[in-house]
């Protein structure tokens, strides 16, 4: 086991040497593709609840370029314990949420996650998010890419 460990030091410091003699135009490592090809999400933030303990709801822009179809499947948010896509519907007479059904995501769509509209809503925070600060958001489409981006972590009763 211990003789690996020892050769990939060697290896890493000699490249390290090597980079550090300025001897090659070191480019950096090409990064797998992070994410879902052709998805952006901009305005990303997560509302925290005006009384502690209840769910915070999460908004952005999605925007995706991409040729393959999906369905938004599943989101998860970083520092709560659950968390799920929801929308507004009327039930019985009243608007009111709830869990919306996979969305059908293709080439050239803009979806909207907007206060009144479609929304991630986040469980059982932990009191380590708060305001301005950022938690990470991953949503998962059919087939299993993510798509991870960060939300600015805004007071309660600032969506509107
Ligand atoms: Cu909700």
């Amino acid at each position: 086991m211990r003789k690996p460990v020892i050769l990939a030091a060697a290896l890493a410091f000699g490249t390290l040497g090597l980079a550090a003699c300025g001897e090659t135009a070191e480019q950096p490592a090409a990064e797998a593709p992070e994410g879902v090809a052709g998805m952006t999400v901009t305005d990303a933030r997560l509302v925290l609840p005006a009384v502690a303990g209840n769910p915070a709801a999460v908004y952005f822009e999605l925007a995706y370029d991409g040729d393959r179809s999906f369905a938004l499947s599943r989101v998860d948010v970083e520092g709560a314990e659950s968390a799920e896509f929801h929308e507004y519907g009327e039930w019985s007479g009243k608007m009111q949420m709830m869990p919306m059904l996979p969305l059908p995501v293709k080439k050239g769509d803009k979806v909207s996650f907007a206060p009144g509209g479609k929304h991630v809503m986040a469980m059982k925070l932990s009191p380590e998010v708060k305001e301005g600060g950022t938690v990470e958001v991953t949503l998962t489409v059919s087939g299993g890419d993510k798509h991870s981006f960060p939300a600015e972590v805004r007071a309660a009763g600032s969506e509107r």
